[in-house]
């Protein structure tokens, strides 16, 4: 009774780019629930589609007194059953007549009134009382590519991973002391740099990709020698923004460089030794599973490989990497297919199958926290979702209070993974 639905309502709200975007709250006898969708920039092809056309404007009203009708008296409860009914309202494959975004963010507000319902935070809702894992935060350091300007390094996002971390509160900190760290290594090298940002957070230097692996390689070396806290660099290299289909090249704009997928290959697998990488995501054009799975076999152990744009958290792309020995990490983000139950199948084939579940933010976010108990909930070692801004810190102070509450906490336990 406590968690029946009683109104849905939805709004068109900010997001961090500008872009409107969706905000849904779910009304229950005894509980509220509110999330918010964010959007890519870089997004994978066969993601679902965020927005109907007609856009957010489109789902206020009439997309939002359907599916009013049909939830309402449902239990917000049964998060399978709400989700197959969101499915079935959309009715197609890819959730385009009312839209990825739309069933995620009723799907997040719904599971949110459900945990409200039941005076009980979400990680422990959708998690029971055993998770104690606090996910290392993934920290964006250098914006490139789609996320920043046209100077800015064509590698997407220049990333940190705290590693030798105890608590969270330590980890956001280390990632912090290396974003500070960064600007005044890029302004003692472009003396004319004005702090401008990206996207994600991170700096967005008139650089090459080059010199901004050294100064993120650099920036790691000096927080770790200063604070004795551990921090190695990674990247999300967004291949596929990269890839020319015509010339069958990887097109390094501000490098002036083209590099075949063996070069590719190469080159990435130069530069994990070189920088000593912990984490490289989409180093491959989405599609190319055989040249993901060459790198991945080339890389083992020293660095995991991840897929984004590869897999787009759906279980049957994930199967077929899984078959394939594509990768040994996949991002999980739930707007790229659509609803919580989904994101959740993909994450468990993650885990019994030893690819390590990344939660993620989007480019484009809000200050909604879900993420954060998503990633404890179901016990993901690694959350990315930058390392300054609101809507970044929304998700990362949250996890500083979660730890709080959590008996014996500890940290990502990735060595499950190996
Ligand atoms: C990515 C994401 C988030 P976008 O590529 O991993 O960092 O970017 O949301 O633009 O897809
Ligand atoms: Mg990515």
């Amino acid at each position: 009774m406590d968690s029946i639905i009683e109104d849905i309502r939805v709004r068109k709200i900010l997001d961090s780019r500008g872009n409107p975007t969706l905000e849904v709250d779910v009304i229950t006898w005894n509980g509220f629930g509110r999330a918010a969708a964010p959007s890519g920039a870089s997004t994978g092809a066969r993601e679902v589609v965020a927005f109907p056309a007609g856009g957010v404007d489109k789902i206020i009203g009439e997309v939002e007194d359907i599916i009013s009708s049909e939830l309402i008296g449902m239990d917000a409860e049964d998060l399978n059953e709400i989700d197959l009914v969101l499915k079935e309202i959309d009715g197609t494959e890819n959730l385009s007549s009312i839209g990825g975004n739309t069933t995620v963010a009723v799907s997040m507000a719904t599971a949110k009134a459900a945990a409200a319902s039941y005076n009980m935070p979400l990680y422990r809702f959708l998690g029971g009382n055993m998770p104690n894992e606090i996910p290392y935060p993934l920290g964006n350091m250098i914006n490139g590519g789609a996320h920043a300007g046209k100077n800015a390094p064509d590698i997407q996002e220049f990333l940190v991973i705290p590693v030798g971390a105890e608590n969270i509160t330590e980890a956001v900190f280390t990632n912090v002391n290396v974003h500070k760290k960064i600007r005044e290594l890029i302004q003692a090298k472009d003396t004319s740099f004005t702090g401008g940002k990206g996207d994600e957070g991170g700096w967005a230097p008139n650089l090459t990709s080059q010199e901004a692996l050294e100064i993120q390689f650099k920036a790691c070396q000096d927080v770790t020698d200063e604070t004795g806290v551990e921090v190695k660099p990674s990247l999300d290299m967004a291949a596929s923004e990269m890839w020319d289909p015509d010339k069958e090249v990887y097109v390094y704009k501000r490098e002036g460089v083209n590099r075949t997928t063996g070069e590719q290959i190469d080159y990435v697998e130069e530069i994990i030794d070189t920088y000593g990488f912990y984490f490289v995501e989409d180093p491959i054009r989405e599609g190319d599973f055989h040249g993901f799975a060459e790198l991945t076999r080339k890389v083992k152990g020293r660095c995991l490989i991840c897929g984004d744009d590869i897999f787009v958290t759906n279980k049957e792309i994930l199967q077929e990497g899984i078959n394939k020995k594509a990768a040994d990490s996949i991002i999980i983000k739930p707007n790229q297919i659509g609803t919580l139950t989904d994101t959740y199948q993909t994450v468990e084939l993650a885990r019994n199958n030893k690819y390590v579940p990344v939660v993620s933010h989007r480019s484009g976010e809000t200050t909604d926290e879900t993420i954060a108990h998503l990633a404890v909930a179901w016990g993901c070692p690694i959350i990315k979702t930058g390392a300054t801004g609101g809507e970044r810190i929304a998700k990362l102070n949250e996890l500083i209070r979660i730890e709080e509450e959590i008996t014996d906490p500890s940290m990502g336990r990735i060595e499950k993974y190996r």
